[in-house]
């Protein structure tokens, strides 16, 4: 499907041909979003955890990271949001990512970092659940969890029983720990019906987890114009508190 981008000169908006659009604007949050991920070559692999012992510790950098079922688009996403084509290993085939999976932001020592994770569901890797309740549970420096949902697929009982839990842990901590915000992914695959989809989804997500903050739209089609990924950026830079 084409993507479209219509330029002004202070404002840019980008739109889908579905409809959904968005204008990337001057705020604060903006300017340092473009200042802190201007430099994507700069981005770097960590360190890769199978275990809850092998989480690494990283100077306390704040963190960012984004669940969702498995073949969502999450290691697409956190390429995109680094400016890379194939920083991270993505695949047709659900299970690709296996570990936990750390991303340093900036040139050393860097600002954040991101943390790409296995997919859940029947499609996922199984025994991943442990070690993503131990990290969320644990990680002081975790500032925002992006959960990720598939723009042509409703929620599944999985994704409601993650919602659940996750809007659990930010009620009991008053939002202390991390904040939770959806990701709704592969807008560019909607048709005619897709904005009452993404309305029911959106309306799902939120009986789910009232806490879940507003869920941003996106499409990183493998060879198309992304769709949102300034959006994400912001997001990311207020949630870490990187705002100037
Ligand atoms: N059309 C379209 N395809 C996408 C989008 N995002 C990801 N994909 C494709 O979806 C497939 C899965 O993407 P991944 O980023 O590997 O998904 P993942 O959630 O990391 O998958 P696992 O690591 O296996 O759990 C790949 O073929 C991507 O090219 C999108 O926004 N639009
Ligand atoms: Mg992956």
């Amino acid at each position: 499907m084409p993507l479209c981008c219509i330029r002004s000169c202070a404002r840019t908006t980008i739109s889908l041909s579905s409809g959904f659009q968005y204008t990337s604007s001057r705020s604060s949050s903006a300017k340092a979003a473009k200042t802190i991920f201007q430099d994507a070559g700069s981005a770097e692999f960590l360190s890769a955890a199978a275990d809850a012992s092998s989480l690494p510790q990283l100077n306390w950098l704040p963190e960012v990271t984004s669940p969702g079922r498995a073949n969502v688009g999450k290691s697409s996403l956190l390429n995109a949001v680094l400016g890379r084509r194939d920083l991270l290993f993505t695949s047709k085939q659900a299970g690709r990512t296996q570990t936990l999976n750390f991303f340093r932001v900036g040139s050393h020592p860097g600002k954040l970092v991101v943390v790409d994770s296995p997919g859940y569901g029947s499609r996922g890797r199984s025994e991943w659940g442990a070690l993503f309740n131990h990290y969320i549970t644990n990680r002081e420096q975790l500032r925002r969890i992006y959960i990720l949902f598939s723009a042509t697929h409703g929620l599944g009982a999985t994704d409601e029983a993650m919602l659940n839990e996750l809007d659990a842990q930010v009620q009991s901590s008053g939002g202390t720990n991390f904040t939770l915000q959806a990701i709704i992914t592969k807008a560019d695959l909607l048709r005619g019906d897709g904005r009452q989809k993404v309305d029911s989804l959106k309306k799902a997500i939120f009986q789910a987890a009232p806490t879940c903050l507003p869920p941003i739209i996106t499409a990183f089609p493998p060879r198309g114009t992304p769709f949102g990924i300034d959006l994400v950026r912001r997001s990311i830079i207020d949630s870490c508190g990187l705002s100037s």
